[in-house]
């Protein structure tokens, strides 16, 4: 056994950092109490945390001062859009969380609607890589302004007269009088490495953490359903179970009539779904988070 550690650069404070904290912590990483800002160790596998801004996560892990990191795929792609120093990062895994799109905005009502009518205008954004890209690969010029933040006020202040920037809940949009209308780069976390260069032993640990990471992604959105189906209606009820391919059908003491369906169910169990299961006739419905997925 060779005594490399994993080192991995996760962002130390911001939307990234519980996001990524919290899958280490479910994926059963435990960590050394510390008082280091900077690192943190695991105790129960060979990993080592770099907390760190998450602008700086791709070009630690480009250069080589970390072997994996959790960033957003807009810094990534924003990086590589920047520079050739960022081609050799690949993700090796989204990871469901921190989703978000980069959106171009215009304020509401006024004379941008779409891209095309950027032509000779200005766009202000934190993203002049992704922005400019974007721009060129449609045929449109347009002057990019570059701010580090703030960039939804600059229609306002006169700065440039649309934005690109990111955007979840659209609030920030709608509290500063702006419309999306052209999406840029849909996002979500990634965990990122370079292509080639890596550490055998590095990989395998990363290995390990991948599949972990895998299991408890999956199941997040995974249920199991029981529930009492008529059994004349079992067809019906079988094809409204959300991503379930085989359910488990079994007796019920005393019945002829009814038969019990167990069914892991791979994507989102709504109410609607419900609804839809007992109008089937099905009856004692139970949704079941999982905890932990290995196939
Ligand atoms: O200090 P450091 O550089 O590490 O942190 P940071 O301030 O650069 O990053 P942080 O923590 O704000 O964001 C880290 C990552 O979270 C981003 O790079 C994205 O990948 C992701 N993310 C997800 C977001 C958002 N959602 C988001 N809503 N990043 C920023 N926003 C901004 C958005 O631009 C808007 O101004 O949040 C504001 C609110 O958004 P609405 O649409 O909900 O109003
Ligand atoms: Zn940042």
């Amino acid at each position: 056994m060779s005594d490399a550690r994993l080192k991995l650069a996760v962002q130390s404070k911001g939307r990234l950092s519980e996001g990524g904290m919290d899958l280490l912590k479910r994926a059963g990483v435990r960590f050394a109490y510390g008082r280091d800002q900077l690192h943190r160790r695991a105790e129960n596998l060979p990993l080592d945390l770099m907390l760190v801004r998450d602008d700086d996560i791709p070009s630690f892990v480009a250069g080589g001062a970390c072997d994996y990191g959790i960033v957003g795929e807009n810094v990534l792609y924003e990086m590589q859009a920047r520079s050739s120093r960022y081609a050799n990062l690949e993700v090796a895994l989204p990871l469901g969380f921190a989703g978000c799109t980069l959106k171009l905005a215009a304020p509401k009502g006024g004379a941008i609607g779409s891209v095309a009518d950027l032509a000779g205008r200005s766009v202000a954004t934190s993203y002049p890589g992704l922005t400019r890209k974007y721009l060129v690969e449609r045929g449109i010029e347009a002057e990019i302004v570059e701010m580090r933040g703030s960039v939804e006020v600059a229609p306002r202040m006169g700065i440039a007269d649309a934005i690109c920037d990111l955007v979840s809940s659209g609030a920030t949009l709608e509290a500063n009088g702006l419309a999306a209308f052209e999406t840029v780069l849909e996002s979500q976390a990634v965990l990122v490495r370079r292509t080639t260069g890596r550490n055998q032993d590095v990989d395998g640990v990363a290995h390990t953490l991948i599949e972990r990471a895998e299991g408890v992604i999956a199941s997040a959105q995974t249920k199991y359903i029981l529930l009492n189906a008529p059994k004349d209606r079992l067809a019906e009820i079988k094809a409204l179970l959300p991503g379930s391919d085989a359910p488990t059908i079994a007796q019920i003491a005393d019945r002829d009539d009814v038969v019990a369906v167990h069914a892991v169910c791979r994507e989102r169990v709504f109410w609607e779904t419900l609804e839809k299961l007992r109008g089937a006739g099905a009856r004692a419905i139970l949704v079941l988070p999982i905890e932990k997925m290995m196939a």
